[in-house]
This record gives C-alpha cells, structure tokens and sequence, in this order.
C-alpha cells in the first residue's frame, strides 16, 4: 500500500453511543439498525488524500474501535449519544482517561453530540455540550451515522489537529513512530531538517 503518513485514530465513548456505526458510515458510507456490541478490538481503514501547505499527501487512516486503551493513538473521536444523558456525563471521565494514558498530556479530541438525528429523544441540548466543550478545549460537532451528518467533517477537523501537531513537534510525531509509521515519520524529520538548514 502507498501512502505517505499512516496516522491512527481511536473511537471511543460508553457502549451504544454509535463508535461501530460512525466509523462504519465513514469507511463504508452504510449504516445499520442492529445493535451488536464490539468484543476485543476491531479497527477500519481509509486511505485519503491531504492538502497541507499547497502538497498533497496520501494520508492511511487507521481508525480503532476499542474499549480497552490504545496509547499510541494520535488522535481522539470522543462520543456521546444526544437522546443518553448519561453517556454526556460520563465524557468527562473519558477525557481524564485520554489524557493519562494518551502520549500527550493535551491530546487531539473532536467530541461528537452522536445521533442528533433522533431529534425528538434528545436528552441534551446543544448549548450545554457546546459550552462543555469549549471549557475543555475541544472541537464539538453534532453527528449522525444514520443521515451522514457531519462524520466526514469530525475526521477532517480531528486529521487538521494531528497533522498541525505533527508539522509543528517532530518529536512528537517520532513518540507516535513505530514500524512502518516510523519510515514515514522519518521523512518528515528529514524535510522538517532541510526547512531549517539555510545552505
Ligand atoms: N438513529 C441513530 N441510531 C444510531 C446512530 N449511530 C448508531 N446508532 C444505533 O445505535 C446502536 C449502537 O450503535 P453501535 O455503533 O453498535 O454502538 P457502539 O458505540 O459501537 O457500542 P459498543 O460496541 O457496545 O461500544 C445501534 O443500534 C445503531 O444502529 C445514529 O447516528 N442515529
Ligand atoms: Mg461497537
């Protein structure tokens, strides 16, 4: 596979908040009705094309599904379910779970107010996630896997925040650095090096 950056990103949120059925939208543009909850680890893949600084870049997205933690994940979707109050309440958590065992005290989350098409059963209402949202920092979009709204956006939003990052701390992006990704990383130290040599 040719690409020039594989970059990682994790899905997380309670269960039942739609990580399977976000990332499926994404990758595969279907949604589902069923409910199967995921066991273990599952990850989706996507390769996509990138503009940054008037370059384009084959960008492999690897997209994981987990309940469990994966560190070395560069960036975050963090969701809830807007008609589930409780999965809002537990997004704190969540965030403070992120950033212990993420590789950055600050890491890249988009949070997702998820299903906002069940428009009727809503439960929390748009000022309260956003206000929560920009106290945290944090990028927030209101999302659907049943109508499509919004999910290619979140990604474009979470890919612009990992990849300012990476551009702006090649130590950063060599933490991230392991097997493949490493030879990538490599050459964007390399060009990083060249930009500040003056030869
Ligand atoms: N109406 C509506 N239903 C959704 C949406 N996203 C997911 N669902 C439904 O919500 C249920 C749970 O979705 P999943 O994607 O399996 O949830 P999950 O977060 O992966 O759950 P776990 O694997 O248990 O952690 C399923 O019945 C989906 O069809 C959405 O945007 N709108
Ligand atoms: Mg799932």
């Amino acid at each position: 596979m040719d690409y020039d950056y594989l970059i990682k990103l994790l899905c997380v949120g309670d269960s039942g908040v739609g990580k399977t059925s976000f990332l499926y939208k994404y990758t595969d543009g279907v949604f589902h009705t069923q409910f199967i909850s995921t066991v273990g680890i599952d990850f989706r893949e996507k390769t996509v094309i990138y503009q940054q600084n008037g370059r384009q870049h084959r960008i492999h997205l690897q997209l994981w599904d987990t309940a469990g933690q994966e560190r070395d994940a560069m960036g975050f979707l963090l969701l809830f379910d807007l008609t589930n109050e409780a999965s809002f309440l537990e997004v704190r958590n969540w965030i403070e779970q992120l950033k212990t065992h993420s590789l950055s005290d600050d890491p890249d989350i988009v949070l997702c107010g998820h299903k906002c098409d069940l428009q009727e059963k809503r439960l929390v209402n748009q000022n309260r996630a956003r206000e929560f949202a920009k106290n945290h920092n944090l990028a927030y979009l209101e999302t659907s896997a049943k109508t499509g709204q919004n999910i290619d956006r979140a990604i474009d939003i979470l890919l612009d925040r990992v990849m300012y990052r990476m551009e702006h701390s090649v130590e950063y992006a060599m933490l991230c650095a392991s097997g493949r990704r490493r030879q990538s990383l490599q050459k964007l130290q390399a060009r990083q090096e060249r930009k500040i040599c003056t030869c």
